[in-house]
């Protein structure tokens, strides 16, 4: 397969503000059980300024330290981590702690045990991972080694690493598929297996599960997914389902959204990595544009984040070209 520069490029940006437009729309829905959550959705077609949170804060600032490094720099992302992220945008306290720390002056590998002393297993080293799941598309090992290096930095437990493997394992093989062609979710599961080789038992068994689930060929009800993958800040209750929604419900990126929110649980979350994998794969223009005016501008914003995911796209295109 041979796409060409400027659907690639369209491709980093669908990314990217498929992560900002899944997390700007699912973070009102936080917390909600399915049924309230699929009580609210008719929010969805309300407008509105829609904000971000650190979904988006971190994906942007990970994809601004890569673009400095021409890739993943632990020590430079922790730099751009304590220099941008706003801590008043949604985060846990596991990365909230961390982060203060590298603002104190911290080093990069001193901070992720300071609340959970065997590492999290929070889903936060995934939210933000989309970047490398663009910038490695074309090199799955190396893939798999850059998701687990920005991982560590706050998430050195298995679930919390791996977790980031497999988002960004599935945001780098919606990268490299043509839309236009044949999508077959078999071979999409068949990939992720190989990549998480070796890793956690649970994202084995989450992987089975999606086999079984895709192998029946129907759409689950948000309540047997929440049961069969999760809805949690947990990377192994979330990054599954995640993974699950968008293989079933892509190239309709509306549709995947509202399904990820439907899940209830950590909506912004998931709908934020629901929005990474999808926006991958179908690009920036088979976006909704009635819900990118409504996202949020300013310093960091709708403007920011594109021109971003364009810097991103160049700093990966230099390295190509000259390879
Ligand atoms: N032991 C017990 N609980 C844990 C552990 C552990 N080892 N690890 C994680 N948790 P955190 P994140 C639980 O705080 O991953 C935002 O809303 C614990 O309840 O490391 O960045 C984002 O939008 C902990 O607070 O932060 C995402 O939804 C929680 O998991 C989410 O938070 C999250 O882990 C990302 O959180
Ligand atoms: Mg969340």
């Amino acid at each position: 397969m041979s796409l060409s520069p400027d659907f690639l490029r369209d491709k980093f940006k669908g990314a990217i503000l498929g992560c900002f437009l899944g997390d700007a729309f699912g973070s009102g829905f936080e917390g909600m059980d399915p049924e309230k959550a699929r009580f609210h959705m008719d929010d969805l077609s309300k407008k509105f300024t829609r904000s971000y949170t650190d979904d988006t804060d971190m994906t942007l600032a990970l994809a601004e330290s890569m673009i400095q490094s021409g890739g993943v720099n632990p020590e430079d992302i922790s730099k751009q981590f304590s220099l941008t992220c706003d801590l008043t945008r949604g985060y846990a306290i596991g990365t909230i702690k961390a982060i203060l720390a590298l603002k104190a002056g911290m080093k990069w590998y001193e901070v992720a045990r300071i609340v959970f002393k065997d590492g999290s297993f929070g889903n936060g080293a995934a939210m933000r991972v989309s970047p490398v799941g663009l910038f490695y598309h074309d090199d799955l090992e190396g893939l798999r080694r850059a998701a687990v290096e920005q991982a560590n930095i706050t998430h050195v437990h298995p679930l919390g690493q791996w977790g980031a493997v497999m988002q960004a394992c599935t945001v780098g093989l919606a990268v490299s598929q043509d839309p236009e062609e044949p999508f077959r979710k078999e071979q999409m599961v068949t990939d992720l297996r190989e990549i998480l080789w070796g890793g956690p038992i649970e994202y084995v068994k989450a992987l089975n599960k999606i086999e079984e689930m895709v192998a029946q060929g129907k759409k689950f009800h948000s309540r047997e997914i929440v049961q069969h993958l999760g809805n949690g800040v947990e990377a192994h209750l979330s990054v599954p389902s995640a993974c699950y929604l968008a293989l079933m419900h892509r190239p309709d990126f509306c549709d995947a959204i509202r399904a990820a929110i439907s899940l209830g649980g950590d909506t912004d979350t998931i709908a934020g990595m629901v929005g990474a994998i999808v926006g991958a794969h179908v690009g920036e223009k088979k976006l909704p544009a009635e819900w990118i005016e409504q996202l949020e501008d300013g310093a960091r914003g709708l403007s920011f984040a594109k021109n971003l995911a364009d810097r991103l796209f160049e700093a990966w295109w230099k390295i190509h070209q000259t390879s």
